[in-house]
């Protein structure tokens, strides 16, 4: 069994999408093994797209995983990385498979409904900056 981590976005949050997508993750077999509704702030939101730090675009997603309530969840099931990745389709929901969460959800490559982990290491880490060990049930 592997973890996974997703957020369910500021945009998908505000459109009241939140429950949608999390009925459609346990429909595809993830169990929600930690979840919390918070709003980041502007360090952390800098910390967790750290990796993004010298991209064009890192002060717009800062603003925007800052402008509201986000959700995130961890999840367990098997390959639970790579079926995410599957499930939630590609990083601009214009060009998202149809079915996916960012095609039924999103809108643009920002507002994207979903965040999820894009490797298992990148999962560990991700899923410790939200939750302790001890939380994950
Ligand atoms: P993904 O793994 O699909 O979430 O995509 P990336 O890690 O490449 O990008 C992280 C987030 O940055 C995306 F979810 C949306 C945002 N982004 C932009 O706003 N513009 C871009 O050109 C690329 C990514």
């Amino acid at each position: 069994m592997q973890r996974t981590l997703t957020i369910i976005k500021p945009d998908a949050v505000r459109a009241g999408n939140a429950g949608n997508i999390l009925a459609h993750l346990q429909k595809e077999g993830f169990r929600v093994i930690a979840m919390r509704q918070t709003q980041l702030s502007e360090a952390q939101a800098k910390a967790f797209y750290a990796v993004h730090a010298e991209r064009p675009f890192y002060g717009e997603l800062v603003e925007f995983m800052t402008s509201g309530p986000v959700i995130p969840a961890a999840l367990e099931r098997e390959d639970a990385v790579s079926k995410l990745r599957e499930v939630m389709g590609a990083t601009n929901s214009k060009e998202a498979a149809a079915g996916t969460v960012r095609n039924l959800y999103g809108t643009d490559i920002q507002n994207n409904a979903i965040h999820g982990s894009d490797s298992p290491e990148n999962a560990a880490i991700e899923v410790a900056f939200f939750f302790p060990t001890c939380e994950l049930v």
